[in-house]
C-alpha cells in the first residue's frame, strides 16, 4: 500500500552519487532504475531500506542506491539479509545479486530462504553467465553455450530457479525482464508489498560476454494471466514456460518466519552460558 504520509519522491531520490561502472548497455542498469522507481512509488523512507548483496557485477547495486547497503561475500547475501531482518524487523530488506551468486555458490541458502519465508524481496539479476569473472557458465547457462571459457558447452542441464523456489516453499515467484521498465517496476512493487519471501528473477543481458542476449528485447513477453495460489497450477505454468514469459507465476499466503529479537546480553552473561 502506498504510504501517503511522505512527500512525493522520484527514482532519483533513491539513487546515490556513485556512478555505476557496468558496461554500457548492461541490463543491470535497467534493474537499478526499476528498483529505484518501485521504491519511489511505494514512498518508503530511504533510511527504512537495506539492500544486501553478494559479489558480482550485479552485486555492486547497493553502492548505487541511496539506502542502507551491505556488499557481502559471494553467495552469502541471503543469510546476511536473514540476520539483518531478524534484528531489525522494521526494515524493508531487499536482496540483490547475480545468478552465479544466488544459484551456484549461494544455492543452498536460496533453498532455505524460500522455505523459511522471511519477509524480504530477492531480486536475481540473471544474465546466465558469470559477468564479473569474465564469462564462465553459471547454473542458468544453457548446456550447449560455447565460449572461450566453455569450449563445447558444459553439457549440464540448466537450473530452474522458479521451479526450485516453488518446490522449496517460496510464497511469491515472478520473472521479469530488465528491458521492460514498467512491467519490472510493477513486479518489484508487488514483491515488496508481499508479506513473505518474494523472488523476482530478472533476465538481464550481459552485453559483453553474452551479446546474443540483446535478442531478449524481441523475445521476452508479458504473461497476461492473474497470479495463482495453487501450487499445481503454478508448477504447470513454470514448467510449461519457455523461460521467456514474465509476470507473477505464484503468489500465496504462507506463514512468515520472524524470530523474536532476544534481549541484549553482556559479554559476561554470554560467557556464563558457555561455561562448562
Ligand atoms: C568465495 C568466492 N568464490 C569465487 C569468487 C569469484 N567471483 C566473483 S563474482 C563471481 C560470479 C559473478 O557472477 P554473477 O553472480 O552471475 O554476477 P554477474 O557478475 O554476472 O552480475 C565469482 C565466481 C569470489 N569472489 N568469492
Ligand atoms: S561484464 Fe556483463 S554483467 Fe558485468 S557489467 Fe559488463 S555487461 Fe554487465
Amino acid at each position: 500500500m502506498k504510504d501517503q504520509s511522505h512527500e512525493a519522491l522520484t527514482a532519483k531520490d533513491y539513487l546515490s552519487d556513485v556512478h555505476p561502472i557496468w558496461c554500457p548497455g548492461c541490463g543491470h542498469f535497467f534493474i537499478l532504475r526499476a528498483l529505484a522507481k518501485a521504491l519511489a512509488w511505494l514512498r518508503i523512507p530511504n533510511e527504512q531500506i537495506a539492500v544486501v548483496s553478494g559479489i558480482g557485477c550485479s552485486s555492486r547495486i547497493p553502492a548505487y542506491l541511496n539506502t542502507y547497503g551491505f556488499h557481502g561475500l559471494h553467495g552469502r547475501a541471503l543469510p546476511l539479509a536473514a540476520g539483518l531482518k531478524t534484528s531489525r524487523p522494521d526494515m524493508h530488506v531487499i536482496v540483490a545479486g547475480g545468478d552465479g551468486d544466488g544459484y551456484s555458490i549461494g544455492g543452498n541458502h536460496f533453498l532455505h530462504a524460500c522455505r523459511r519465508n522471511m519477509d524480504m524481496t530477492y531480486i536475481v539479476m540473471d544474465n546466465e553467465v558469470y559477468g564479473m569473472t569474465k564469462g564462465q557458465p553459471s547454473p542458468t547457462t544453457e548446456p550447449d553455450w560455447e565460449a572461450k571459457l566453455a569450449p563445447h558447452g558444459t553439457g549440464i542441464r540448466t537450473f530452474n530457479p522458479l521451479g526450485i523456489a516453488l518446490a522449496s516453499g517460496a510464497s511469491f515467484i515472478a520473472r521479469g525482464f530488465a528491458g521492460d521498465q514498467n512491467g519490472l517496476t510493477k513486479l518489484i512493487v508487488d514483491a515488496i508489498e508481499h508479506k513473505g519471501f518474494s523472488l523476482v528473477e530478472v533476465k538481464s543481458p550481459c552485453v559483453t560476454f553474452r551479446p546474443e542476449e540483446k535478442e531478449w528485447q524481441k523475445t521476452m513477453r508479458r504473461m497476461n494471466i492473474e497470479p495463482t495460489a495453487d501450487v499445481i497450477e503454478a508448477a504447470q505454468r513454470i514448467h510449461g514456460s519457455d523461460g521467456l514469459d514474465t509476470g507473477i507465476f505464484y503468489r500465496a499466503e504462507h506463514a512468515v518466519y520472524q524470530p523474536g529479537t532476544s534481549e541484549e546480553k553482556s559479554m559476561a552473561d554470554l560467557e556464563k552460558e558457555f561455561e562448562v
